[in-house]
């Protein structure tokens, strides 16, 4: 069955929004499984976020993600990479449609980094790769 890493990041489980975003996700009909809250290292975030390193808001985004908690999971079903993308919304909150997470939940608050909740992998290659970065062999 096929798999996507999904994040909760650190302004979601501030704003006490993990079961309302688990929610959509279960709503939709994807499942959860496997699933764990934890502190990342700045290691493991630069091995999940290597295709941006060096881009302007790379060093904001290694801040904020190191921020916080975050809530990893692997959420599964058909097409769910493609589905949760759909489900989270475009990238920027204050332009994604209502009925997305990002944009009913998200908005811009004047930060250098776009803090939009959930992170989700954007293609098979990606969540295979980023999968293994967060939940190894499980
Ligand atoms: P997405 O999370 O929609 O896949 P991405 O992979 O291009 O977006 O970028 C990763 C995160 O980095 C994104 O969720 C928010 C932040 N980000 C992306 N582009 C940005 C920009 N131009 N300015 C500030 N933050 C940005
Ligand atoms: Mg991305």
């Amino acid at each position: 069955m096929m798999q996507t890493l999904v994040l909760i990041k650190p302004d979601g489980v501030r704003r006490n929004l993990i079961g309302e975003i688990i929610s959509r996700c279960e709503a939709k009909g994807y499942s959860v499984a496997h699933l764990v809250k934890l502190e990342p290292s700045r290691a493991l975030l630069a091995e999940h976020y290597l295709e941006h390193e060096g881009k302007p808001f790379y060093e904001a985004l290694m801040e904020f993600m190191l921020s916080g908690p975050v809530v990893a999971i692997a959420l599964e079903g058909e097409r769910v990479i493609e589905g949760f993308r759909s489900l989270a919304g475009p990238t920027e909150p204050t332009l994604a449609p209502p009925g997305t997470i990002r944009g009913d939940l998200g908005r811009d608050w004047g930060t250098k980094v776009v803090q939009n909740l959930v992170h989700g992998s954007d293609s098979e290659e990606s969540a295979a790769r980023e999968l293994a970065i967060w939940f190894g062999r499980v």
